[in-house]
């Protein structure tokens, strides 16, 4: 099955495409001639995931689908969420952000975090949400070189590595992102059977 994912991060590509498996063909954005950045807008994961994949659709008209991700941090309120891309600056600096969610954790002794993943697939027309969760939490230091974002920062409960010392496939295994995808999956591929009966 070939469908769109509606994104620019290449990270994000790879670890999706891995999980979705050969039976699936990923196109991005940037194949189909689309080369501005996807808005997002919104005040919510779910209300972002929708915008991206609705303006690649409405683009298209194909089916496709987006990924709206963000680290919930328990002692900071649930900061920075939406805004996670642009915590410190207003472009995706990934190590400023890391920088800057350490110094707001300085002193806190609860390091409670999560990263939620939304997804909204477009599918003939219809939106339909999946949703991903992986709790854990933050540590004082940057760990690891794998993954990106906040990787290095963050340690799924029930693991002693960071995302970022784990291989692709470990971190999938147990990520947001991970778990999301494999409810995508689960979806096409019921919709794949029903057709073929
Ligand atoms: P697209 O919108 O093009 O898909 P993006 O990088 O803007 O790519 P998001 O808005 O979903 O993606 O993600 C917001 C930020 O959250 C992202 O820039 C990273 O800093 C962080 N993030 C998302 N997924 C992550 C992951 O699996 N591990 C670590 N950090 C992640």
């Amino acid at each position: 099955m070939k469908i769109i994912f509606a994104t620019n991060n290449a990270h994000k590509l790879s670890e999706v495409q891995a999980v979705l498996g050969d039976g699936f063909t990923l196109v991005t954005p940037r194949q189909c001639g689309i080369t501005e950045e996807i808005p997002e807008e919104q005040e919510t994961l779910e209300g972002n995931a929708s915008q991206k994949a609705r303006y690649i659709h409405d683009r298209t008209g194909e089916n496709c689908f987006a990924d709206d991700t963000g680290l919930e941090v328990a002692a900071l309120g649930g900061a920075p969420g939406v805004h996670s891309a642009r915590y410190a600056t207003d472009g995706h600096d990934f190590a400023a952000n890391n920088r800057l969610l350490l110094r707001n954790l300085e002193g806190k002794s609860d390091r409670r975090a999560r990263f939620r993943t939304v997804i909204s697939l477009i599918l003939n027309g219809e939106e339909h949400l999946f949703e991903g969760v992986v709790e854990g939490r933050i540590i004082d230091h940057e760990a690891g070189h794998e993954g990106f974002g906040y990787d290095p920062l963050f340690i799924p409960d029930g693991c002693e590595r960071t995302f970022a010392e784990m291989s692709p496939e470990e971190k999938n295994a147990v990520s947001h992102r991970g778990r999301a995808v494999r409810k995508l999956a689960e979806y096409l591929h019921s919709l794949e059977a029903a057709t073929e009966k």
